[in-house]
């Protein structure tokens, strides 16, 4: 039983050292737990605030409702419902999503068990553990260059091994290699990375894509088109051209077509639900992926279903701060064969509580980077769920 007596939050740096929300709880019956919430870069224009007016206000929040916690007995995950009750509407998504992860920690120890076993038990009896998906060469918004890059934000491994401790080390071997070629092939590379510690290229899509088609690994992208949309052009800067909707459906559907690419996130922009579903129809065996198109949120994953828009969505916790609305979105997922792809933020933080949540949830997909400290920790918490269940 969780009786939460005391609340503190501050803030601290993620890997882009920017600031963001560090929460702790301390418990009834003396223990502390604390979560803290990611932020991204390439933003839905549709995601929840991260925060009410800002970070210190909704620090400020927590303080003065503090006491109402104390009243509140927690057990289960959906007691979660007592405490979105008392935040919903005071506080932003990356507040309520770190208060949320907190107490999900202080279920788990009370109980002693797992966080993903609080999420769902059957999780230990079905024990698919979700594909990763690894950003090795980056682009657009996350590699900040002065010259040439890719305007996809990224290039992404997704090897087919079901276990994650393998596909971790094909993905990391083939990063170290994809350094070699690109100190060939790219004479302005510096082996530097960026934002999610991907490769930074002056290389465009197509020359991107040729290197990595030799990987013999399966392949994807994001697209993350929203961020390069403006007056209905998709504005490419690598090469300097401007393509309409339907050039940059011709575009996508080439690559997709050229390079046996199995990934597509937000090829187009976040109001275009239809040329989702045009691209879907074209290659039902490739994953159309929804991030800012639907950011976490069941009445965007409605609309998108309605119209077949996408068969794969991506769960970013802090989109909608609620881990109720995760549970919907999840389930909405499953009902209608839609896979479900756990994302991390551009701007991480240790945090590993999203591999329990992917597990929990039994995604299909993860997608949290190769390598960085605050991307490894969580790729190592879901090796290490794998070798508890062996
Ligand atoms: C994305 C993410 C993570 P950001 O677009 O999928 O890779 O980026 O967190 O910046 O939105
Ligand atoms: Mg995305």
């Amino acid at each position: 039983m969780v009786v939460i007596k005391e609340v503190s939050a501050k803030s601290i740096l993620d890997s882009r050292k920017e600031k963001t929300i560090l929460i702790s709880i301390k418990i009834k019956s003396g223990k502390t737990f604390s979560a803290s919430s990611p932020s991204g870069k390439s933003t839905g224009k549709y995601e929840a605030k991260s925060y009410k007016k800002n970070l210190e206000e909704d620090i400020n929040t927590l303080k003065k409702f503090k006491e109402y916690f104390s009243e509140e007995i927690i057990e289960e995950f959906r007691d979660l419902k007592r405490v979105e009750d008392i935040l919903e509407g005071h506080v932003g998504a990356n507040t309520l999503f770190a208060f949320e992860s907190a107490v999900l920690k202080a279920i788990a120890f009370e109980k002693k068990k797992e966080i993903w076993e609080i999420i769902n038990p059957e999780a230990r009896k079905l024990k698919k553990f979700p594909r990763l998906v690894g950003n090795c060469i980056g682009g657009g918004k996350h590699s900040e260059t002065n010259g040439k890059k890719p305007d996809f934000q990224e290039f992404l491994l997704i090897p087919e091994n079901s276990s994650p401790e393998k596909s971790l080390k094909i993905n990391k071997e083939a990063k170290e290699k994809v350094e070699f070629i690109l100190k060939k092939k790219d004479k302005l590379f510096q082996s530097k990375k960026n934002d999610e510690n991907a490769w930074i290229t002056s290389l465009n899509e197509k020359e991107v894509l040729d290197i990595l088609s030799e990987l013999n690994i399966p392949l994807g992208v994001d697209v993350a088109s929203s961020s390069f949309y403006s007056r209905k052009k998709y504005s490419y800067e690598n090469p300097v051209l401007k393509r309409n909707k339907e050039e940059q459906f011709g575009y996508v559907a080439n690559l997709i077509k050229n390079y046996n690419l199995i990934y597509i996130e937000d090829p187009f922009e976040e109001e275009d639900f239809e040329s989702h579903s045009k691209l879907l129809k074209k290659f039902p065996n490739s994953f159309i992926v929804g991030d800012d198109l639907i950011v976490t949120n069941s009445k965007r994953l409605q609309k998108a279903i309605e119209i077949n828009a996408i068969n794969a969505i991506i769960i970013k916790p802090n989109q909608c701060g609620s881990l109720l609305e995760v549970k919907r979105v999840c389930e909405m997922a499953k009902e209608n064969n839609i896979k479900m792809v756990f994302s991390h933020r551009s701007g991480e933080t240790e945090e590993t509580i999203l591999a329990d949540l992917a597990f929990g949830f039994q995604a299909d997909f993860l997608k949290c980077g190769i390598t960085g400290k605050e991307r490894e920790a969580k790729i190592k918490r879901l090796i290490e769920i794998e070798k508890s269940l062996k």
